[in-house]
């Protein structure tokens, strides 16, 4: 480290969450939500240590190699990302998790394990870098793809597309954002929302695929996105250390979510749209209008800080469980007998 580099609260510089150079296309979504997780684990001075990063298959599942390589990693089968974010997460609750993910991921092979996911309430911070088609593989139509859209490869797309937000909220999500990669202090804010939260928090970001699907006409482009974007609120994340300040503001014009770790979302309502992110039925009929009217509406859709987590349902004790000695992981023999006896049946 440079003798000048400004460092953060731990004493790291933004070099030290930095991961390998990309690999990825020039000007790919995915490069910049790399670029804002960096600046964000930077800013929140995480300790890299503490956090594992997971992912499945993909263009957007390979990103979490560029970004924070001290970091503990896995890069998993396609869709099955959850999994593995379940049993890491269960064994050492004292970790960060981000998870990487695509439409592809997600919303086609690991739809089902991301449901369960979600519905199990487990704390992980997972972002879909959703482009509409499988970058990797040469840009097939996801599951996210536009009806009726026209390709040069895949030809015409004749399926209706998921809502990767709907399918969250539907699967009672406790956390729920849109975003999209060329509005990075959005990108960023809401990132640091995600992770101070507790439980699921998802994070779909449009990410435009620059070489196989960001045509003007496609609502995965940039262009698209510059043009239609449709923020619901100026979010401004402000850390639990910090004083929030909300005097100076028109009544009515300013709300304050607060997080589970005692950080708040301030939430600036703008035109046209007045959201209330805690309302479950408001946040169904905000994404069925936008879906209706083609709207790309984004920001924290909706939030509940109460929902328990997957480690409390399963009233894990405190202490991580890789650090515990084996013989309070184990069973007594006695105790095991007991068990196997009870689960013998015919006897
Ligand atoms: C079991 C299995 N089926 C299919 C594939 C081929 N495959 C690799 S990546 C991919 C899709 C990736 O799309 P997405 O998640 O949207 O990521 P992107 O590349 O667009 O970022 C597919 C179908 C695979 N690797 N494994
Ligand atoms: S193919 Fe598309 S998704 Fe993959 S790196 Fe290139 S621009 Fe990104
Ligand atoms: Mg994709």
């Amino acid at each position: 480290m440079a003798a000048n580099a400004r460092v953060n609260e731990i004493g790291l510089s933004r070099n030290d969450y930095k991961g390998g150079v990309s690999t990825l296309c020039q000007g790919c979504g995915h490069n910049s939500i790399a670029n804002q997780i960096i600046a964000v684990a930077y800013e929140m001075s995480l300790d890299p240590h503490q956090i594992i990063k997971l992912s499945g298959i993909g263009c957007s599942s390979k990103s979490p190699a560029y970004f924070l390589n001290r970091s503990h990693g896995f890069n998993g089968l396609h869709g099955r990302m959850p999994a593995l974010a379940t049993g890491a997460t269960t064994v050492n609750r004292s970790l960060i998790a981000i998870g990487v993910s695509g439409d592809g991921d997600t919303g086609s092979i690991g739809l089902g394990q991301f449901k369960h996911m979600v519905r199990r309430n487990v704390p992980i911070v997972y972002i879909v870098e959703n482009n509409g088609v499988y970058g990797l593989t040469k840009g097939q139509f996801s599951a996210t793809a536009d009806y009726g859209q026209e390709l040069k490869y895949a030809g015409v797309n004749e399926l209706p597309p998921i809502d990767i937000c709907l399918e969250a909220l539907a699967a009672d999500a406790s956390f729920v954002a849109r975003s999209f990669a060329g509005d990075s202090k959005q990108v960023r804010e809401l990132l640091k929302a995600a992770i101070a939260h507790r439980g699921t928090a998802v994070l779909d970001i449009i990410s435009p695929c620059v070489t196989f699907n960001n045509h003007e006409d496609s609502t995965k482009s940039y262009a698209y996105g510059k043009a239609k974007e449709e923020p619901l609120h100026d979010i401004t994340f402000i850390p639990f250390y910090e004083p929030i300040e909300i005097e100076d503001q028109e009544p009515g014009q300013v709300r304050a979510v607060k997080l589970y770790d005692g950080s708040h979302l301030m939430l600036k309502a703008l035109d046209p749209a007045k959201h209330d992110p805690t309302d479950r039925m408001a946040a169904f009929r905000l994404l069925e209008e936008a879906r209706e009217q083609q709207l790309f509406i984004t920001g924290l859709i909706y939030v509940d800080e109460n929902r328990a987590t997957l480690p409390e349902i399963s009233r894990l004790v405190d202490t991580p469980l890789v650090h515990l000695p084996p013989e309070k992981l184990r069973p007594p023999r006695e105790v095991l007998d007991e068990i196997n006896r009870r689960l013998t049946c015919c006897n």
